[in-house]
């Protein structure tokens, strides 16, 4: 398993030569001042390898995360020929600069969707949370949708409670937390922008969000497979609706739908143990099993749940997550290609997310991204992975 980090690029705080002193080997970045929807051009694809390559430090950029799908795929609006034309384009030039694992999401208007960033774990580091009572109340109170059945009446009970309770202050907090997932940007969406954009995304229901899925693996699934590549889908973070928008990466049955939908090794599967592990209905070892052919690209954490649905990120080795199966699953999957002579024996894995401890705590790292915290998880990572590697002989 290749020990890969996630870096943000020239602007992360976190430097390369402090990620080459966590370990890792494989860097895990994107080109995120490109807008979704337009090429990335090789001169950029090669200017970013090199500041990886050339500082001296043993790492390489071992996958792409992510490669956006535009909103207008996902929404199968107008004319879509140029954007599946760009996207062909990006990935010739990421697959020339040797690049071959994309990883990419089908998530709409929102990438992961947190509404704390600062729960007080023991000794006062901080984990990322999710509480359906707060994401009840803000929808409800502040984004002014008809919920419904979506969340649990204990729930949506506590959530009024909460917001009747709240000050101006707390509500701005809670949604600049929420929004602190979009995607590409600082932009904060306002209410009101978030109430317009999501207004977009009316009727698109789980049947027709599938279908621009698999209109979207049609244009693009030959084009990776012909050059050599993989991509892999990232499950919905929570695997649950939000603010009513389908979802069609939650479940094991959506993780079949999309492996059924295209035949191809170039359609692959991000395995994230913490978005999937955030739903009970999944069962993460099962899942594993049954995909690890399909898999080429795993993140790796771990969740507490409760039952209301709201969880929160736990320790690597904590929470409901059973990581040591889950690396014992994925090194016999390396192990049969390896018999096989596949070139992709190696499974590119990051620790997916950490506390913000002890020097993180005020040195502003992206949500769920410091240094130390995800220091832990890969190192404990790696005693996992060499332990079972002896036990596996
Ligand atoms: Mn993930």
């Amino acid at each position: 398993m290749r020990e890969c980090w996630r870096w943000f690029g020239p602007l992360d705080r976190i430097t390369l030569p402090q990620i080459a002193q966590t370990g890792a080997s494989g860097i895990v970045t994107a080109l995120h001042d490109i807008p979704a929807g337009e090429v990335w051009p090789r001169a950029a694809i090669d200017a970013r390898r090199a500041l990886i390559d050339t500082a001296g430090l043993g790492l390489h950029w071992a996958v792409v995360e992510s490669l956006p799908v535009h909103d207008r795929i996902k929404r199968g609006e107008g004319d879509l020929a140029p954007l599946f034309a760009n996207y062909r384009t990006s990935l010739e030039n990421l697959a020339a600069a040797g690049i071959e694992t994309v990883c990419y999401n089908f998530m709409t208007v929102i990438d992961w969707v947190r509404t704390d960033h600062d729960l007080p774990m023991r000794g006062g580091a901080l984990a990322l949370g999710f509480s359906t009572a707060r994401m009840a109340a803000f929808e409800r109170h502040m984004l002014g949708r008809d919920i419904g059945s979506d969340y649990p009446p204990e729930a949506i009970a506590q959530g009024d409670a909460w917001f009747a309770a709240s000050s101006q202050a707390d509500r701005q907090a809670l949604l600049g937390r929420i929004m602190a997932g979009l995607p590409g940007s600082y932009d904060r969406f306002s209410v009101a922008g978030l109430r317009a954009e999501l207004a977009r995304y009316e009727g698109q229901t789980k049947d027709r969000l599938r279908s621009n899925l698999g209109r979207f693996l049609d244009e693009v699934i030959p084009t990776a497979e012909r050059l050599g590549m993989r991509l892999c889908i990232h499950p919905d973070d929570p695997p649950r609706p939000v603010f009513g928008l389908a979802r069609i990466v939650s479940t094991e049955e959506d993780l079949d739908w999309i492996i059924s939908r295209a035949d191809s090794p170039a359609n692959g599967l991000t395995f994230c143990s913490g978005a999937l592990g955030a739903s009970r209905a999944n069962d993460l070892g099962r899942i594993a099993r049954r995909f690890a052919a399909k898999v080429h690209f795993l993140h790796l954490r771990s969740v507490a749940t409760a039952d209301d649905g709201s969880f929160h990120e736990a320790a690597h080795l904590e929470g409901e997550a059973d990581l040591p199966d889950l690396v014992a699953i994925f090194l016999h999957e390396e192990a049969r290609r390896r018999a096989e002579g596949r070139s992709d024996a190696d499974l590119p894995f990051r620790p997916d997310h950490g506390h913000e401890m002890l020097s993180d705590i005020g040195a502003g790292a992206h949500p769920g991204y410091p240094l130390i915290g995800r220091l832990r998880g890969l190192a404990e990572l790696r005693g996992v992975i060499a332990a079972t590697r002896l036990g596996q002989g």
